[in-house]
C-alpha cells in the first residue's frame, strides 16, 4: 500500500490556504491593484493589468478547446508571456507542464510520453534557436497533441496573439464571468514542474495550488520581502527556485516587484540590478562566480540597493561564499538548499557569517519533515553523512504517472529520497556533501549520465560509453564522455556534440569533454572505476 499524503493535516499552518493559484491572482490583484507587478525587457505591468491580461489568454483558450484537468506544455524564456500564459493555463482548470528553454525532442517527447498533454505553447525563437521546426516535428509525431501554438509573428497552428484577441471578444461582448470556468481545488494539481535528473523518461512533478502558494510564501517570509521588495529573476523561471522560492509567485504575494532577465549573463544580471534597484535575486554558483569578477571590474556597476543574495542549486565553495560576504559587504548571503519535488532549506538572515558560509541553513516550514539516513534507511547521528529524505506540506509523495520510479525515490512511509549526502551541523542546519545518486550538476543543471550514456550508444561507432562528472573550477562540475569505439578509431568532440544536437538532446547535457579509452579501469569486483575515469579525465588538462 503506498503512502497517500493528508493535505488536511496542514490546515492550520501560518500561510497555508486552501485556494487555486487562479483565485490567488484574483487576490493579489484586489490587494495591489495599481503597484507594478511585473516588468521585462519590454515592458512593464500592474497587478489589475496582468489579471486581465491572463483571463484574455485564458478565455481564448478556453475558445479553442482546452478544457479542465488537460496538460499544457509551456516553453517559454523569461518573459511577460511566460507568467501570463501560465496563469491562464491555469485559470481555465488546465495543468501547465513547465520545460526548460534549453529542451530539445529528446526532453519534449519524452514529456509527452509520461503526461499525453493537448497542447504546446512554444516561443517561436530563442537564443538564436529556432523552435518552429523541432515544434512541429514534435506535433505530427504526437497523438495526444492537438494544438500547437506559438509565442511569436508566425508558425504553428494558432498564435497567442490571435488567441487574445479571441479572448478579448468574449470579454467585450459581455459574457465573460467569474463562473465561465472551471474552478480548481486548491488541493489539486496545479503545475507540473519538471525535475532535473531523468533516466530517459522525465520525472513530472506534481504541485498542488495549495502546496505550491506556500512554498512561495514560506520562502518569502523567511527573506522577510514586502511591497518594497524587487525580485530579479535571473535563473530561467521554469525553475522552481526562480518561480517560487520565493521568486515570482513569493514576491507577487506580498505585492513587490518583479524583474525579467532576458538572459543569464552576468552583464545583464548586473546592469538589471543597477538600473531597477533590485533588492532580491538567486543565482547559481556558476553565475555568482562570473558576476563577482565583473563587479570587480566595471565601475559603473551599482549594486548597493541589493539586500539578499539568494545562492543554491548546486554546492557553493566556501571561498566563493566568503568573496561574496568580502565583496558584497552591503548584502546579505542566503544560502538555498533546494529541490523542485519540494523540500527547501535556507540559511537564516540572522545566521553569523560563519554559518552562513558553511552550510546549507534549516527547513523553511515548522512541518517539515527532514532526516538523514544510512543505506537501512536508520538516522545518523549528527555530524555524520547520510542520506536526506524529506516529507511534509510542500514535499510530494510521488512523482505523476510513474509507479516504478516512486518505489525507488520514496520511502513506504512516503519521504523522499533526495539521493543527495548531508549531515547535521552543530546548530542543527544542514550541511551538503555531494550526490550519493548518480547525477552530475552542472552549473545548477541536473544530468543522468545513463540518458547521455544510452543515446551515445545509438551510435554505430560506439560500443560503450560511460559519462563522468569532472570537478571544473567554472561550472562546479563538466561532463565527460569516455568512449569505446567499435573500430578502435577515434572521437573527437565535434563529432559527439553532432550526434547527441540531431538526436534532439538539450545542449547542456551534451558532454563537455570526450575521451576515448581502450581498457576500462575496473573495480576489484570489476565493475567500470568511475572515480579512475575522473582521475583520467582530468589528468588531461593537468
Ligand atoms: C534546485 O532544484 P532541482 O530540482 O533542479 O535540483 C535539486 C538538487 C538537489 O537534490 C541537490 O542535488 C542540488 O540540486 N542542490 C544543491 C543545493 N541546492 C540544490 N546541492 C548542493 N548545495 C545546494 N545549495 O536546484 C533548487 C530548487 C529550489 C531552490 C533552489 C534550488
Amino acid at each position: 500500500m503506498r503512502y497517500i499524503k493528508d493535505m488536511t493535516k496542514y490546515e492550520g499552518l501560518n500561510g497555508w490556504e486552501r485556494i487555486s493559484l487562479s483565485d490567488w491572482v484574483r487576490n493579489i490583484t484586489n490587494k495591489y491593484s495599481d503597484r507594478i507587478a511585473i516588468v521585462d525587457s519590454q515592458r512593464e505591468v500592474t497587478y489589475r493589468e496582468l489579471d486581465r491580461e491572463i483571463d484574455e489568454i485564458a478565455y481564448g483558450l478556453y475558445k479553442l478547446g482546452i478544457a479542465p484537468k488537460d496538460k499544457v506544455i509551456v516553453q517559454i524564456p523569461n518573459r511577460l508571456s511566460f507568467v501570463i500564459t501560465l496563469f491562464a493555463v491555469i485559470r481555465i482548470g488546465a495543468i501547465p507542464i513547465l520545460a526548460l528553454p534549453a529542451y530539445r525532442e529528446t526532453e519534449i517527447e519524452g514529456i509527452i510520453k509520461v503526461a499525453s498533454p493537448k497542447a504546446y505553447i512554444v516561443a517561436e525563437k530563442y537564443m538564436g534557436f529556432d523552435y518552429l521546426p523541432m515544434a512541429k516535428r514534435i506535433k505530427e509525431e504526437s497523438s495526444s497533441l492537438e494544438f500547437l501554438i506559438v509565442d511569436g509573428e508566425r508558425g504553428g497552428d494558432y498564435l497567442i496573439k490571435d488567441i487574445i484577441i479571441s479572448g478579448r471578444e468574449v470579454m467585450d461582448s459581455g459574457n465573460g464571468s467569474e463562473d465561465f470556468f472551471t474552478k480548481s481545488d486548491g488541493y489539486d494539481t496545479g503545475v507540473l514542474l519538471l525535475s532535473g535528473g531523468t533516466t530517459g523518461v522525465p520525472k513530472l512533478i506534481p504541485r498542488t495550488h495549495t502546496d505550491y502558494l506556500y512554498n512561495g510564501r514560506m520562502s518569502a517570509l523567511k527573506c522577510r520581502a514586502d511591497s518594497n521588495s524587487v525580485y530579479l529573476a535571473a535563473l530561467p523561471i521554469a525553475h522552481n527556485f526562480p518561480l517560487c522560492c520565493p521568486g515570482i509567485i513569493g514576491i507577487l504575494d506580498v505585492g513587490g516587484k518583479v524583474v525579467l532577465a532576458s538572459n543569464t549573463t552576468p552583464d545583464e544580471i548586473l546592469n538589471l540590478i543597477s538600473e531597477e534597484k533590485v533588492t532580491i535575486t538567486a543565482l547559481v554558483p556558476a553565475m555568482l562566480n562570473l558576476c563577482l569578477e565583473m563587479s570587480e571590474w566595471d565601475e559603473d556597476i551599482d549594486i548597493s540597493s541589493l539586500e539578499i543574495l539568494q545562492v543554491g542549486g548546486a554546492m557553493l565553495e566556501e571561498s566563493l561564499a566568503q568573496k561574496v560576504i568580502d565583496s558584497w559587504s552591503d548584502c546579505k548571503l542566503m544560502q538555498v538548499f533546494g529541490t523542485a519535488e519540494g523540500l527547501l532549506c535556507f540559511t537564516d538572515l540572522s545566521d553569523d557569517d560563519e554559518v552562513v558560509v558553511n552550510c546549507q541553513g534549516k527547513p523553511i516550514s515548522e512541518a517539515d519533515e527532514v532526516k538523514i539516513v544510512d543505506s537501512d534507511l536508520k538516522e545518523v547521528p549528527r555530524g555524520e553523512f547520510g542520506e536526506l529524505l524529506s516529507r511534509g506540506p510542500y514535499t510530494i509523495p510521488g512523482y505523476f504517472n510513474a509507479d516504478e520510479v516512486n518505489r525507488i525515490s520514496f520511502t513506504e512511509d512516503g519521504f523522499y529520497r533526495t539521493g543527495d549526502r548531508a549531515m547535521w551541523t552543530e546548530e542543527g542546519n544542514i550541511r551538503m556533501g555531494g550526490r550519493i545518486k548518480e547525477q552530475i550538476n552542472r552549473a545548477g543543471e541536473k544530468i543522468t549520465p545513463s540518458e547521455v550514456e544510452a543515446l551515445l550508444c545509438q551510435n554505430e561507432r560506439i560500443k560503450e560509453a560511460v559519462v563522468v562528472g569532472v570537478p571544473d573550477e567554472e561550472l562546479g562540475f563538466r561532463s565527460c564522455s569516455f568512449i569505446l569505439s567499435e573500430d578502435g578509431e577515434e572521437f573527437e568532440r565535434e563529432e559527439i556534440y553532432h550526434f547527441l544536437k540531431n538526436k534532439g538532446l538539450a545542449g547542456y547535457k551534451i558532454p563537455d569533454q570526450v575521451e576515448n579509452i581502450d581498457v576500462w579501469p575496473l573495480t576489484s569486483v570489476g565493475k567500470i572505476d568511475k572515480k579512475q575515469l575522473v582521475k583520467l579525465a582530468q589528468n588531461v588538462f593537468e
